[in-house]
């Protein structure tokens, strides 16, 4: 496995900068808060490529050994196409930017049961009990950006859920887009949201959207949504310019590529969209609120559907690595 070149379990010191550490007001909490692996604390000192990717999908979105499986697969996929992976979790109250090959098996293998889904609101109560939380789009988007890394991966963002307009379920993934400059690739949202309002709150966030050839913001299993993306793009590296565009703009909110999954992986489309109507109701008829309404669906999604969204899945977040890869690749290269 590539990932075992690149740590040894040994964590040393990240560069001050990347290292944020709790304050003398709060002597019994030593440990470090932000832990950036070495190696890729010094790619990021030395501007070499750098692809974040998240860990709620690990510990919430897929079931082991797939989801180690494929966390591994995505990490080979990043380097091979240039990049250095940084997989970011909080792992015993220390919130990671880099998981070690034995970190990122151990954190597989908790399971939901002991991982909690954090996003930013929760950062700071895990840190402080100590606790393993998958980070979410949000969470992830925060650590990585304070440890200097300019793009990150992930397979679907959060959005505006159905009925949001009256539970205002809008998820925290929204907001931090717009406030955190960075470059996010995702297959989309999926189609258990309500795809028009999370655009329109993208919009009101200023978050530049742009579908990566293609006209519509991608849907997650599907390539198509029905819905126009704000902006069309065909290249990596025409990314990558707007990203620079973005950082010399200092416009301080996201850059969201949506990359539509391959079309050999498209998912059948009609099952994946009964299952998620089907698994709406449930949602509804069982009182299921809050946190619990994403992993929900996508694991009623995914056992509805035999299994196959679990590939789709898979197909699509491999797609979005080599992407983002390449953006981060092109990315380098400009400010070099
Ligand atoms: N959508 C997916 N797969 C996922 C998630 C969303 O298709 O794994 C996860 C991501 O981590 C995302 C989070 O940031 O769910 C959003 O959760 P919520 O809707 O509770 O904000
Ligand atoms: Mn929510």
């Amino acid at each position: 496995c590539a990932a075992e070149t690149i740590g040894n379990g040994q964590m040393g010191m990240a560069s001050p900068l990347a290292l944020l550490l709790l304050s003398s007001a709060a002597p019994f909490l030593s440990a470090h808060v932000l832990r950036v692996r070495p190696d890729i604390a010094s790619a990021i000192e030395e501007g070499r490529p750098v692809v974040a990717l998240e860990s709620t999908i690990i510990s919430h979105g897929m079931p082991f050994p797939e989801n180690l499986e494929t966390a591994r697969a995505v990490e080979e996929l990043i380097l091979a196409h240039g990049a250095l992976p940084a997989t970011v979790a909080v792992l015993d109250g220390e919130c990671c930017v880099g998981l070690t090959a034995e970190q990122l098996e151990r954190f597989a293998r908790l399971g939901a049961g002991s991982v909690s889904k954090c996003s930013r609101r929760d950062l700071a109560a895990v840190v402080a009990r100590g606790g393993h939380a998958g980070t979410t789009v949000s969470a992830t988007m925060l650590l990585a950006h304070r440890a200097g890394v300019r793009v990150f991966v992930t397979g679907g963002i959060g959005g505006v859920h159905r009925g949001g307009e009256a539970s205002m379920d809008v998820s925290a993934d929204l907001v931090e887009l717009g406030r955190t400059p960075m470059t996010v690739v995702c297959a989309g949202a999926k189609s258990i949201l309500d795809i028009p309002r999370t655009l329109e709150v993208l919009e009101t966030q200023g978050v530049a959207v742009i579908a990566l050839g293609a006209d519509e913001f991608p849907a997650f299993f599907t390539r198509s949504s029905g819905v126009a993306a704000p902006c069309r793009l065909e290249t990596p590296l025409q990314v990558a310019r707007a990203a620079a565009a973005s950082e010399a703009l200092q416009l301080q909110s996201a850059l969201l590529v949506g990359a539509p999954i391959p079309a050999e992986a498209e998912a059948e489309a009609a099952a994946v969209q009964q299952a998620i109507e089907a698994a709406l109701d449930e949602v509804a008829a069982q009182g299921v609120g809050g946190r619990e309404v994403t992993p929900y669906l996508l694991r009623r999604v995914n056992e509805m559907t035999a299994g196959a969204s679990l590939k789709a899945n898979i197909a699509l977040v491999k797609n979005n690595a080599v992407v983002g890869a390449q953006v981060a690749v092109h990315l380098a290269a400009l400010r070099a």
